[in-house]
């Protein structure tokens, strides 16, 4: 016995219907009763045959037409850079004619590579996450990480599209900085999680160069800026220990101890190693003197470059302890690694650790923030086509206002995100190229940690939201929503929590004495000007500036009493910097 299902509207009015398997509508429930009244029993039995067939040719068709209403059509997106409006205007309006024209072209030309190709590279990832196997048939320790095809194709497709080389080559002189991420933004929701790698590859190549790449650190450089996919290195940023990540100068353990070549061995417990199947690393260890003794906090911390593997692939002196089992980016190996007297170079000086890695830690929260973008854009273009194809109450879900009021809300949301990580590339940028003035490098040190904090959260309450315009649906795993959800709740975690960060805030207004916010002021005057076409200081700004006055006071003379006041203030702060600047 099955009920009819009827139209919202009719619910009043169910039937049943025998010995069927289908949903049959209220129309031919009603034609059965009003047929087969008064007739014989052979014309009734003809008449009951015709009825029979023509029942199960109706509701042949009828029931597959129903259920083939009841689809939901699928959300999909194009090419991302022919899609991206706005990343198109933001190039057509600050790139150099000619920059732009070449730009233009294989942008659009990587565009379509990541539509077709590279996407399902992306879910591929997804289904084959990484697996560790420890000991070999025969009981020998392997500590082997297999990594899936995808995967391996994702690194060659990093170098052939210079992923990490354009940045260093500079054939774009200032720009160039700003081209590659905008290169790394379009790929950053099909990478698979290779996003990852290729962050902390970008912050090793940057340690490496801002140490003025010293003869030993050369062949690493190479490899890791190249556009050979057979020559490619990958890198990791080994830098938690198992008292965590944030408190670094008191947690990291690990002990190095000069050999008798100059080189070191490490020793220690490293928590969090993200693509552990990475060629090489940086790390911090505090080196131990002769009588084996360390030197603890921060100024006791060194940075070491090492690699991995040697030549035949075999670990240096490392053990993997295990894979972490994580809520996300579940396509990429985290690991567990024990340094048993792995061999390293030192390669800042001593007790400048935490100061060399901090141009890794800059380079790895922009990528962040590159992250957060990207996946709003994804999130919020996939949920804007499917309003444009999903009927509820009658109509397409685009003409319901309300629906699209919580759409452009997110759109505003990644518009602002996106046109703050543009600001920070193009800074980052000019300081790469020597010319950034005293103000712009001032900004740059402030919006980093700003956009990293700000970006990430936004990162997940839009994916929240827009998981949520999906109906269900957004709930369904095998749709791929979950996926972007999962890896976009990272964004807040690593690289510094938003708490860490909001303290950098506060650290680069302290160091800088107040100079940070003097530039970002007169940076958003600028832009109010700019906006307004009229040279009158902004009421706002006017008041800000003498704020700051009373901040660079306040900061000369704070005590310990001051100092709990800006603790406790740092975070709003720094969600209050980001709403303007990108306002
Ligand atoms: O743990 C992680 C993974 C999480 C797991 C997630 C799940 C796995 C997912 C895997 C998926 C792929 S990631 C690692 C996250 N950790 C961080 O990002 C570090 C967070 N902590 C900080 O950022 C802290 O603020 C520290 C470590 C920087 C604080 O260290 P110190 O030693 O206490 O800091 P100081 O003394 O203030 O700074 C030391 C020097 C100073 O320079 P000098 O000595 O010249 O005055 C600072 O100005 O470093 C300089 N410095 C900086 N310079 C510190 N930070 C910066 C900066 N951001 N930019 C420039």
């Amino acid at each position: 016995m099955f009920a009819c299902r009827l139209p919202w509207w009719r619910f009043s009015a169910t039937c049943k219907l025998r010995q069927s398997g289908h949903f049959v509508p209220w129309d031919s429930c009603q034609m059965l009763s009003v047929k087969g009244i008064n007739t014989t029993v052979g014309q009734e039995q003809q008449a009951g045959l015709k009825r029979k067939q023509v029942l199960e040719d109706l509701e042949m068709n009828l029931a597959r037409s129903e259920t083939e209403a009841l689809f939901h059509e699928q959300p999909e997106t194009g090419n991302p850079y022919l899609e991206d409006t706005l990343l198109r205007s933001y190039l057509k309006t600050h790139l150099p004619p000619k920059v732009l024209q070449e730009v233009h072209q294989d942008l659009e030309r990587f565009g379509s590579l990541l539509h077709t190709k590279i996407q399902p590279l992306s879910w591929e990832c997804e289904l084959n996450p990484p697996v560790f196997r420890q000991y070999d048939a025969w009981g020998q320790r392997v500590d082997h990480i297999h990594t899936c095809s995808a995967w391996r194709r994702m690194k060659e497709i990093s170098a052939e599209e210079g992923l990490i080389a354009e940045a260093y080559e500079r054939r774009y002189s200032n720009w160039s900085r700003l081209y590659q991420a905008v290169k790394l933004y379009l790929f950053s929701s099909s990478s698979g999680g290779f996003s990852c790698p290729l962050a902390m590859t970008d912050g090793a190549a940057k340690v490496i160069e801002s140490l003025g790449i010293p003869g030993s650190l050369k062949n690493a450089f190479d490899h890791l800026t190249t556009r050979d996919p057979q020559k490619f290195w990958t890198s990791g940023q080994w830098m938690t220990e198992r008292r965590g990540g944030s408190d670094v100068a008191n947690g990291t353990k690990t002990v190095a101890r000069k050999q008798p070549d100059g080189s070191y061995r490490l020793y220690g417990f490293k928590w969090f190693t993200s693509a552990a199947d990475s060629d090489m690393t940086l790390t911090l260890a505090r080196i131990a003197d002769a009588e084996g003794q360390c030197t603890q906090g921060s100024k006791g911390l060194s940075l070491f470059f090492l690699r991995v593997r040697d030549e035949e692939g075999k670990l240096n002196n490392i053990q993997v302890q295990r894979l972490k089992d994580k809520l996300g980016t579940r396509q990429m190996a985290t690991a567990e690694l024990w340094l048993q007297g792995a061999r390293a170079e030192l390669i800042s000086a001593e007790g400048r650790g935490v100061a060399a890695i901090s141009n890794m830690l800059n380079i790895t929260r922009i990528h962040n923030v590159i992250g957060a973008v990207a996946s709003m854009r994804r999130m919020v273009s996939l949920s804007r086509d499917y309003a444009r194809k999903r009927v509820a109450f009658g109509k397409l879900l685009k003409d319901h206002p309300l629906h699209m009021q919580t759409i452009a809300r997110m759109e505003v949301q990644v518009r602002g995100a996106f046109l703050l990580l543009m600001e920070i590339a193009r800074l980052l940028g000019l300081a790469e190229t020597n010319l950034a003035s005293e103000q712009e490098l001032l900004l740059l040190r402030l919006l980093i940690p700003v956009a990293k904090l700000y970006t990430g959260k936004q990162a997940s309450a839009v994916a929240v939201e827009a998981m949520e315009s999906f109906g269900g649906q957004g709930y369904m795993e095998d749709t791929g929503l979950p996926v972007i959800l999962r890896d976009t709740l990272v964004l807040s975690i690593w690289e510094g929590t938003t708490n860490i960060l909001s303290l950098d805030v506060l650290r680069s207004l302290i160091k800088s004495q107040g100079q940070v916010m003097a530039a970002f002021l007169s940076t958003v005057q600028k832009k109010l000007e700019l906006a307004s076409g009229t040279q009158e200081l902004s009421p706002a700004v006017q008041q800000a500036r003498e704020a700051i006055g009373r901040l660079q006071q306040f900061l000369a003379g704070a005590g310990s009493e001051q100092a709990l006041t800006m603790e406790l203030a740092a975070r709003d702060f720094s969600y209050s910097l980001a709403r303007i600047y990108t306002g």
